[in-house]
């Protein structure tokens, strides 16, 4: 990630030259593109030769910064001198200058290590040529994060901060072979070693099992299966899986149909020496069936439950002797699922791991020539981004609206966008959110059992298309309060804010919280059936305090534009959700985070939703314990910093030094709160100005945000769109003095 360090080493495969690349987003996708001389063709023969245009640019800054490479400085600027507000106008002066030119900003979501094996197998078996400087780069990112630990820890873990583990090193081990990396490059070595440490892939967990089948380096008997048939059943069962959390449905449709087809890449000689490299054991003597359950205990984060082994030895029964007739049947429906996807998303598909998995099975089904594996192929690079340590896989097509929704906000909320050297920004800004919106629902709606979408703002661009409820209000807020700005043209209809507040009331589950992409459709037992091993909460929605709060401070904010429209609604459902809110503070007066690092993410949301009933610090007990729990974890530098284990032991863990993003998420929450004393407030926002950099960036620290407990994710803009809001309502909020 960007720094002032030099730039890593080349990795095993060398390096590219940095200049070549170009980064362009000016299309809401983010699109990385290689300047390259007399062999182009090699490249366009994969892509296409739609790049003509953007390759004869000036590499722009945008490239440059996200490849860790200088910007020139930045001229004319004052030091801010301590003062908060002109420290947030220079970070957005230097953030500015990361904008789109379509008004977003684009960023580098890479973190969770178990996605780039995916596409890179997904690639190997359908014979897509993988161009020699995405090799060279994805060789180079995985030589430079790989773990420089003791012995057993110099592999790759489940994300980018996490120790070695063997669904980390086996999958990436994997990659590099399959790029072309030798088994003897010392790295390699390392790696296998502590790949072997840890026992070797017959205890890697089941995702890991399924990529390795379907390379032919594991056997499919060695796999649970999760059959495609579970679709034939009727719709009412409460286990039934539409009502899964949309992203597990999501991965098990294209798994189930896959492994019901049994499908395995051609025997080469890569793959018999790779069936000897990745186990302690010689392949041909390993018991399939016993690899099961096994699970190197490194890995091990949610073990399966007695139910779910049970059920487990029923499936296997069943997978012996599946009627032809019944499988045919369920291998039709789940690819009619997937054909579905593909076309709702435009071929995104929710996410990194059912990208890859359509995309094989579009192949197997209708063929390397055929339309639909044709647009698969040229999505694939939406989901790939180069960074100074390498090109690394992302963990949705980008995280365009959020990350526009946040900074949006923060200079308003800053008053930086009253300043006239920010008004064309703010005005691209806009314009991005106006056709980020989504306008319609999905062309599949019922049949693909997704959530409406006529009126929502999704997580990345409107292509992708799926609603996520804190995404909708977080752009919904965005829009307000940029057409608040007097002299900001209304793009944004009352009709369509009133759309966008539909789709919100249509989202609070019975406990009066929202989840993440839809209500709550099963019951929570049936977490019991989670096969997944290394990650929790996946089976079904749950309410969150976070998507709570963006919700109801949306529907707050929009109501005093709009008092009239759905008052009542909107005022039933606010109190629900604060009593929800409220339920699920813990006893030390924090708030458990599920989509960032971590109480003291969602304590700031959750003191949000308490100020909307006007709870603060002098009048309400809950704020006061929230309050005095993020005082307690202020650390002696004034800053705040958690780690990433706070979210896996749920119990609060700090991190080793403060973190600008988690104090300025302290700072922001004790002044929602109305905290009396200022101090405190005063002391981290010093702390982010101590920080600051000459240029008004902030370097990269450690890992900001987290899904399903035990997997952490890059939020690398939120070291500025964060810091700016937080200095920039400090500044508003506080007296002069003493700074
Ligand atoms: C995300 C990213 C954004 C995130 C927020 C908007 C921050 C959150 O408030 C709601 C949930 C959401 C949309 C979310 C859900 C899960 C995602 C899509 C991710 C964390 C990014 C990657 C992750 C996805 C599941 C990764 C693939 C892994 C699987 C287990 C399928």
């Amino acid at each position: 990630m960007p720094s002032a360090n030099p730039r890593p080493p080349p990795g095993p495969l060398g390096a590219t030259d940095p200049s070549r690349w170009r980064l362009d987003s000016s299309n809401d996708r983010h699109v990385w593109h290689y300047v390259r001389g007399e062999d182009a063709l090699a490249y366009e023969e994969v892509w296409g030769s739609d790049d003509a245009n953007v390759k004869q640019q000036e590499q722009n800054d945008e490239t440059k910064y996200w490849e860790g490479l200088p910007l020139p400085g930045v001229e004319g600027l004052t030091d801010p001198q301590g003062d908060p507000y002109e420290s947030a106008k220079k970070g957005y002066e230097f953030y500015k200058r990361l904008q789109s030119s379509d008004g977003h900003w684009s960023g580098e979501y890479g973190g969770p290590l178990f996605l780039l094996p995916g596409i890179v197998i997904a690639m190997y078996v359908t014979e897509t040529p993988i161009p020699e400087e995405w090799k060279i780069e994805i060789a180079r990112y995985l030589a430079n994060i790989q773990r420089k630990g003791l012995e057993g820890d110099q592999g790759w873990g489940i994300h980018i901060e996490a120790r070695s583990s063997v669904f980390g090193t086996g999958l990436n081990y994997v990659v590099l072979r399959l790029l072309g990396v030798d088994a003897e490059e010392p790295m390699m070595v390392r790696a296998r070693s502590t790949l072997h440490k840890l026992g070797g892939c017959t205890g890697i967990p089941s995702w890991g099992k399924f990529w390795l089948a379907i390379l032919n380096v594991h056997d499919w008997k060695g796999l649970n299966p999760t059959p495609a048939e579970l679709w034939l059943l009727p719709e009412f069962l409460p286990f039934h899986p539409h009502r899964w959390w949309i992203h597990t449905r999501n991965v098990y449709i294209p798994m189930g149909y896959l492994s019901g087809r049994g499908f395995q890449a051609k025997v080469n000689p890569l793959i018999l020496s790779l069936r000897q490299e990745l186990y302690v054991q010689s392949y041909e003597s390993i018991d399939w069936p016993s690899c099961r359950n096994n699970v190197c205990e490194v890995d091990l984060y949610a073990p399966h439950s007695k139910v779910a082994n049970g059920l487990f030895a029923v499936l296997n029964v069943y997978d012996s002797y599946a009627p032809s007739f019944v499988r045919n049947a369920a291998l039709k429906r789940a690819y009619k699922l997937v054909c579905m996807e593909d076309v709702n998303t435009g071929y995104q598909t929710i996410g990194p791991v059912s990208k890859a998995m359509n995309m094989i099975c579009r192949w197997l089904e209708e063929g390397p020539d055929s339309d639909a594996f044709k647009e698969h192929k040229a999505k694939i690079r939406d989901f790939m981004w180069v960074s100074k340590d390498g090109m690394m896989m992302t963990g949705t097509n980008g995280s365009q609206l959020w990350d526009t929704a946040f900074i949006s906000q923060a200079i308003v909320e800053a008053g930086l966008v009253n300043e006239e050297q920010n008004k064309e920004s703010a005005q691209r800004i806009l314009q991005w959110l106006d056709r980020c919106q989504i306008r319609e629902n999905p062309r599949y709606y019922r049949q693909a059992y997704r959530h409406a979408t006529k009126g929502a703002w999704p997580f990345s661009t409107k292509e992708q298309g799926y609603t996520v409820s804190d995404c909708t209000a977080e752009g919904m807020k965005a829009v307000i309060m940029l057409q608040n700005v007097p002299g900001t043209p209304q793009l944004i209809s009352k009709e369509r804010l009133c759309d966008a507040v539909d789709i919100i009331l249509s989202m609070p589950n019975a406990d009066g919280g929202f989840a993440s992409y839809e209500l709550i459709r099963g019951p929570q037992v049936l977490d019991l059936l989670n096969p997944a091993e290394v990650f929790a909460n996946i089976m079904t929605e749950w309410s969150y305090p976070e998507c709570t709060t963006a919700c109801v401070t949306a529907l707050s904010i929009f109501k005093k534009q709009y008092p009239e429209y759905r008052a009542a609604d909107i005022d039933r459902v606010s109190k629900a959700a604060i009593k929800y809110i409220h339920s699920k503070q813990r006893a030390d007066g924090s708030w458990y985070g599920s989509w960032a690092i971590c109480f003291t993410y969602a304590t700031m949301f959750a003191i949000e939703s308490l100020s909307l009933a006007d709870e603060h610090h002098d009048n309400s007990a809950s704020v006061r314990k929230a309050c005095e729990f993020l005082l307690s974890k202020q650390m002696p530098d004034g800053g705040w910093g958690e780690s990433y284990k706070s979210c896996e032991t749920e119990q609060y863990v700090h991190h080793a030094e403060s973190q600008v993003v988690n104090t300025a998420w302290a700072v922001l929450a004790l002044i929602t709160a109305k905290y009396p004393d200022p101090e405190p407030i005063r002391r981290g926002c010093k702390l982010i100005m101590s920080r600051q950099l000459p240029d008004g960036s902030w370097a990269q620290e450690g890992i900001e945000g987290v899904f399903n407990k035990n997997a952490a994710i890059s939020y690398p803009n939120y070291k500025f769109a964060w810091t700016i809001n937080a200095l920039g309502q400090a500044a508003k909020k506080l007296s002069k003095e003493g700074w």
